[in-house]
């Protein structure tokens, strides 16, 4: 999609902190990082919200956790732990739209979330 900021940066049309890229999955750190690790897992394909999921895309999801697992033990926090997010939509603060995976680590998370 050609307006769509994060299509732009798994196209490395805007640059962004990646930590991963398999071709399908892209992870990058998120421009206004909540906690000492943000980091923001893509699909490279366009899908705006958890709502335009199918079928078809059950294995891309799993893999998006895959990746988010992956990172997180590479910087060495998935002993700690940390906390994956995906935000749908205006009552959940969605504001790009294009499926991401919010993770994040570093500091202890409080619980609900706002
Ligand atoms: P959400 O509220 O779930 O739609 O989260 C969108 C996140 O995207 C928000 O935490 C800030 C981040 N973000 C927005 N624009 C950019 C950008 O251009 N680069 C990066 N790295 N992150 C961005």
């Amino acid at each position: 999609m050609t307006d769509c900021i994060f299509c732009k940066i798994a196209a490395g049309e805007i640059p962004a902190a990646k930590l991963y890229d398999d071709g399908e999955v892209v992870v990058f750190r998120d421009i206004n990082p909540e906690a000492p690790i943000h980091l923001l897992i893509i699909p490279r394909r366009h899908i705006p919200t958890l709502n335009d999921l199918t079928e078809a895309d059950a294995t891309l999801i799993g893999r998006l956790y895959l990746a988010g697992q992956r990172v997180a033990a590479e910087l060495g926090v998935a002993e700690r732990g940390y906390r994956t997010v995906i935000n749908c939509n205006r009552d959940a603060g969605q504001i790009v739209f294009h499926v991401h995976m919010h993770l994040l680590a570093g500091r202890e998370l409080s619980w609900p979330p706002g």
